[in-house]
């Protein structure tokens, strides 16, 4: 059967690499695990080419498919439904699959207001979808698939929950070959270098439960890992396919360091050589594993550092302190990994504006930090945070479920968002005009071939400076 699988961009008129230049990594899981049971799939990245709703009506006409899987994100959940109701008006017999984040947490509102939409898959989608479209194209019985919500009888019905798949490594491999572009790195609103790049994920799942995060609603924190020897052949497929540069995607990707070192060891043991970006908590930064992971060609390191007070750490359930993060950035630095990149959650409704400017001050003086990443803290279903504002009657969730909102206009809070605005962009004027910033980036940058590549990759698309804080603060 033939199937159409859609990332939709977020509707947002913003440059291409900015809006979300990785590839859909799990439409290329969805994709494969069709394809090895002989679908045909065509998969349509709208974060990637950002065509205009008419056009991608016209594509999925030619494409004339059966089913339209349409992936969504809280962000892109407005877009997805467009581009939705658009294709079905043409299409009317043709299936409407949604799954994702946004959809699995809000499948019921959703199929009650959407009537184009026929099916959500809810969580982890590659047994599940697979199992629906079989069912789809043989006619048999939907309502025996576990892990989906359909409307039945003038309600919406959800069948139990799908177990998570435990052994990843019997997965196919994503088929990146279904994507039509290349994609280029792009963290903090800088393209990385210019080399090919794609993503890997090595595990599912995360044992924390941060209350600003969602993904421990969605893996309700069991965590499965893939083997080394796994995660090590694949990463050898890429770099013969051309692949430059690689970046993690993992809920949790340091959590298990032998796990981590042993899939070090095979990239050594392999000669791959690929330039590596991941994320991870501060507090599982050992000196080891980062020492290791440099070895084999990590660069980049994301660290979830989120605020320099404690009681706002305390707040968001972090588990981590600020020390930690000022240890984990030394342990970096000591490691030789290049470009470290702190991300912060500003606007806790708990934060004064003292406290604000406390974390602000803090990444100011964070000794190793390369770039801070300023967020605001943004409610959306599947966090913690979110339930508890509509538990404590702050949210109206059948009013704003549809879209992120920011906290402090939804909590009592001490500061205004414009304020909070304000402050920000205060701090990314202060923060890139010291001379203790400039003088070691200009020096390192002048002293590392991976650096010129990135700044002549931004030079060549001509990256706005300005653009690229207007992204960092979110305005
Ligand atoms: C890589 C990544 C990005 C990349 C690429 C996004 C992309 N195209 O996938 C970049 C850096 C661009 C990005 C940006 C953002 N991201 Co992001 N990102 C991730 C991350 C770390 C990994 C995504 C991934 O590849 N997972 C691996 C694949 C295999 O899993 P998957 O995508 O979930 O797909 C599976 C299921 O969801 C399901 N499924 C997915 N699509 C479909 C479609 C159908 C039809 C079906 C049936 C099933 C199905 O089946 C798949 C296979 O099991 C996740 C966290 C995480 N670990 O998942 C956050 C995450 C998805 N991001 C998140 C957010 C908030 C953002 C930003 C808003 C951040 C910001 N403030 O700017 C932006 C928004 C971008 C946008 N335009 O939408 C949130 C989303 C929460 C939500 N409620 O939507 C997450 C979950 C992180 C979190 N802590 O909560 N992100
Ligand atoms: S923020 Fe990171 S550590 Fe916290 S629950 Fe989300 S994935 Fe896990």
């Amino acid at each position: 059967m033939k199937v159409v699988l859609i990332n939709p961009n977020t509707g947002r008129a913003e440059r291409i690499e900015n809006e979300a230049a990785w590839p859909p990594l799990g439409l290329l899981y969805l994709g494969a695990v069709l394809e090895k049971s002989g679908h045909e799939v065509k998969v349509i990245d709208n974060a990637r080419i950002q065509l205009p709703v008419d056009k991608i009506v016209e594509r999925v006409k030619r494409e004339n498919p059966r089913v339209l899987g349409v992936s969504t994100l809280t962000p892109t959940f407005t877009q997805g439904i467009k581009i939705a109701s658009a294709i079905k008006a043409e299409l009317p017999d043709l299936k409407i699959i949604f799954g994702n984040y946004h959809a699995t947490f809000t499948y019921e509102r959703l199929l009650t207001k959407y009537p184009f939409v026929d099916y959500v898959v809810l969580g982890e989608g590659e047994q599940i979808f697979l199992e629906l479209i079989n069912a789809l194209e043989r006619n048999e019985e939907i309502k025996k698939i576990k892990g989906i919500a359909f409307r039945h009888d003038g309600g919406v019905v959800k069948t139990p929950p799908r177990p998570f798949i435990q052994n990843l490594d019997e997965l196919p491999l994503p088929d990146r070959t279904l994507l039509e572009q290349e994609y280029h790195s792009e963290v903090v609103g800088m393209l990385g270098s210019s080399g090919k790049f794609t993503t890997v994920l090595t595990s599912r799942g995360c044992p924390y439960n941060c209350r600003y995060c969602a993904c421990s609603a969605f893996s309700l924190r069991k965590v499965r890992f893939r083997s080394p020897k796994s995660v090590v052949a694949e990463m050898g497929l890429l770099q013969m396919e051309g692949y430059e540069e690689v970046g993690f995607v993992d809920d949790n990707l340091l959590l298990d360091r032998h796990r981590m070192e042993k899939i070090c060891d095979l990239l050594k043991e392999n000669g791959i050589k690929l330039t590596l970006w991941a994320e991870g908590r501060v507090d599982q930064a050992s000196r080891e594993v980062l020492r290791n992971f440099a070895r084999v060609g990590c660069k980049t390191i994301y660290f979830g550092v989120e605020s320099g007070n404690q009681k706002v750490l305390n707040y968001y359930g972090k588990n981590i302190s600020p020390e930690l993060s000022r240890k984990a950035m030394r342990n970096c630095k000591e490691a030789g990994i290049e470009n470290i990149i702190g991300s912060f959650i500003l606007g806790a409704p708990i934060e004064t504006r003292e406290d604000v400017q406390r974390t602000l001050d803090f990444a100011l003086n964070l000794k190793g930090m390369d770039f801070p990443q300023m967020n605001v803290l943004m409610l959306s279903p599947g966090m913690d945070l979110w339930d508890t504002a509509v538990r404590e009657g702050y949210l109206d969730e059948e009013k704003y479920w549809e879209d992120a909102v920011t906290a402090i206009n939804v909590f009592p809070s001490h500061l205004k968002e414009e304020e909070l605005s304000r402050m920000i962009d205060r701090f990314y004027s202060k923060f890139i005009k010291r001379p203790t910033f400039w003088i070691p980036q200009i020096l390192k940058t002048v002293q590392s071939k991976y650096r010129m590549k990135i700044l002549l990759a931004n030079l060549k698309s001509r990256t706005s400076f300005r653009e690229t804080v207007r992204q960092l603060t979110g305005g």
